[in-house]
């Protein structure tokens, strides 16, 4: 076990009990109960270990209900709903339930169709199977921390157009059941379109991540075959078992991620077997690139 202590200077008190689980990203942490009324070292503490680990668990938060997730999620930030996906009833909770066809396993970072998309998410595990439904996360900086000089100078200089309406059967090996179909025609319902820069600066971290996932449809300036070769460079860097965590979930556990350093993909090995999860996000913020160029909406997103 590791500790780690918020800044000395601003934050004297808070010390967590922060277990790292793989070597380059997750850590869980124990005896927090969370809530909107952390204290404000201890929020800290808990904020500064997520920009260092990327994803972090908490197990046992089943007192948490709909109204204290979202309390909690905002001592991030702003909320921000899914902008296609209607929320639970009167929250800004996205629910995915494995019986409405919200199983989301193929590799992606969240909404990077939008603009300023999530910079953080807090999901929470309502309905687990007995076996299998883990997820797993990437890690997105150490993905270019890993590339080679000639391999990061291109991934500097790529752009990609990341839209809401990819190609769902692109990775899939499942036949679409008809609560998947419906999904995704309301995942789709508006057109959302934006560049994203390849590599985007953190603008908490300063470390540079790769902007990549599901969403993306091509590379500026590419055509269909060059950018799928592209792609598929950058995207195997960033899934290498090496860049990844895996968590066994259990009813009442929380993961954290931050959005703008990681991708995740939700197993799908459960068959029938029912699986509940609810997400709430973080406003984020524009991403600027290592020439400092903002992220350009194109279609139908918020600039
Ligand atoms: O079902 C999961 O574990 C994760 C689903 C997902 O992609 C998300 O909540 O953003
Ligand atoms: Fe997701």
């Amino acid at each position: 076990m590791t500790t780690l202590t918020a800044a000395p200077t601003a934050l004297p008190n808070a010390t967590l009990d922060i277990t790292p689980l793989a070597g380059r990203i997750g850590a869980e942490v124990r005896g927090l109960r969370l809530s909107g009324a952390l204290a404000p070292d201890t929020f800290a503490a808990l904020k500064a270990a997520l920009l260092r680990h990327k994803v972090l668990f908490l197990r046992g938060q089943q007192h948490l209900d709909d109204a204290s997730h979202q309390a909690f999620a905002r001592l991030f930030g702003e909320l921000v709903a899914h902008p296609t996906v209607p929320s639970k009833d009167g929250t800004q909770i996205l629910e995915l339930d494995s019986q409405h066809g919200g199983r989301a396993n193929s590799w992606h970072t969240d909404v990077t169709f939008e603009a300023a998309y999530p910079q953080v998410a807090v999901l929470r595990g309502v309905v687990i199977p007995p076996s299998g439904g883990d997820t797993v996360w990437a890690n997105t900086a150490a993905a270019y921390e890993e590339l080679p000089p000639a391999l990061k100078a291109l991934a500097d200089s790529l752009w990609a157009l990341h839209g809401n309406d990819y190609d769902y059967a692109a990775t899939r090996v499942e036949p679409d059941d008809a609560g998947r179909q419906k999904y995704r025609e309301v995942f789709t319902r508006r057109l959302i379109r934006t560049e994203h820069p390849l590599v985007r600066v953190h603008p908490e971290t300063g470390e540079r991540t790769l902007v990549l996932g599901h969403f993306v449809q091509r590379f500026v300036g590419h055509n269909t075959q060059d950018s799928q070769a592209l792609f598929t460079i950058f995207q195997n860097h960033i899934t290498r078992l090496e860049n990844t965590v895996r968590w066994r979930w259990s009813a009442g556990d929380v993961a954290i991620w931050d959005n703008r350093a990681t991708q995740h993909y939700a197993i799908n090995d459960y068959g029938s077997a029912h699986r509940v999860v609810r997400r709430v996000t973080v406003h984020g913020d524009v991403p600027v690139s290592v020439t400092g160029e903002r992220s350009r909406p194109v279609t139908g997103a918020q600039a």
